[in-house]
C-alpha cells in the first residue's frame, strides 16, 4: 500500500519570516497521525527547517536548479545538494504555477528530476489538466503525456500530485468519482513503469470541508494543500482527515 502525505505548499507566503516561523511552530504542536511534510519558500527555508528539527514533519522545496545538483555559475538558482544540506526531503517539480507562468516543460522537469535525484530528494511531481483540456475531456492524454517524464525516476524517491487547474486556489474541485477514476489512471501508468507502490496526492482548493471526502476516495494517498496550509486550525483538520 502507498504512503499517506499531507504536504502544505506555502507558494510565495507569509510575507515575513517571523509569521513563517510562526506557522512551523503550530506545526510542530499539532498532532500528526499522518505524515506530515511542509514547503517554505526558500528564503524561510533555513529557518523554518531549524524549528521543524526534532519533529516528524519533512521539509520541502517549491523549485530546484536544473543544471547542477552541486555548485557552479547560476545565478539565481539553487541546488539540491544545497537543498539536501539543509535538511530538504523533498522537492516539488512540475507545479501548475510554474507551467502556467514560467513556461516550464517536460524537458526541464527531467533536467530539475536528474539533479534532486542526484541530490538523493524525493520529487513530488505534479500534474493536472486545463480547463480547456477537461471540458474537451483531454485529462487522461494530458496526464499520459506528463507522467512520461518519470520514466526512470527511482520509486522510492517519487510521489505524484494530481491537481486539476481549473481547481488550484479557486474553490472548484472535481467530483469524488472523477477524482477517484483519474487517480486509478494514475495509478495503472504507474504500475507500467513498474511502480506500483507510489503515492498519489490530490491536491486543488482541499480545504477543512472537503478533506473527509477525498481522504476516504479509493487510491487518493494524500492531498497537496495550498491556501488552507497556510491556516493552522484549517490544515491540522485536513491532517486528522487523512489519517
Ligand atoms: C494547488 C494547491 C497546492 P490550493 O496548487 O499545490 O493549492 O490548495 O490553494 O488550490
Amino acid at each position: 500500500n502507498a504512503q499517506k502525505y499531507v504536504i502544505g505548499n506555502w507558494k510565495l507566503n507569509p510575507a515575513t519570516l517571523s509569521q513563517a516561523c510562526q506557522l512551523a511552530s503550530s506545526l510542530v504542536q499539532m498532532d500528526k497521525s499522518v505524515q506530515v511534510g511542509c514547503v517554505p519558500s526558500f528564503v524561510h527555508l533555513s529557518a523554518v527547517g531549524e524549528l521543524l528539527a526534532e519533529s516528524s514533519i519533512l521539509l520541502g522545496a517549491q523549485d530546484v536548479c536544473a543544471k547542477t545538483a552541486t555548485t557552479g555559475a547560476f545565478t539565481g538558482d539553487v541546488s539540491a545538494g544545497q537543498l539536501a544540506d539543509i535538511g530538504v526531503k523533498f522537492v516539488i517539480i512540475g507545479h501548475s504555477e510554474r507551467r502556467a507562468y514560467y513556461g516550464e516543460d517536460n524537458a526541464l522537469f527531467e533536467a530539475k528530476i536528474q539533479q534532486a535525484v542526484d541530490a538523493g530528494l524525493t520529487v513530488v511531481f505534479c500534474v493536472g489538466e486545463t480547463k480547456s483540456q477537461y471540458q474537451a475531456q483531454q485529462t487522461l492524454v494530458v496526464l499520459d503525456e506528463q507522467l512520461s517524464v518519470l520514466k526512470s525516476v527511482p520509486a522510492d524517491k517519487l510521489i505524484v500530485a494530481y491537481e486539476p487547474v481549473w481547481a488550484i486556489g479557486t474553490g472548484l474541485t472535481p467530483s469524488i468519482d472523477e477524482v477517484i477514476g483519474v487517480h486509478r489512471h494514475i495509478k495503472q501508468v504507474l504500475a507500467r513503469y513498474a511502480m506500483p507502490t507510489v503515492s498519489v496526492l490530490y491536491g486543488g482548493s482541499v480545504n477543512e470541508k472537503n478533506a473527509a471526502e477525498f481522504a476516504t476516495a479509493f487510491g487518493v494517498d494524500g492531498a497537496l494543500v495550498g491556501g488552507a496550509s497556510l491556516k493552522i486550525e484549517a490544515f491540522s483538520q485536513i491532517v486528522a482527515a487523512f489519517a
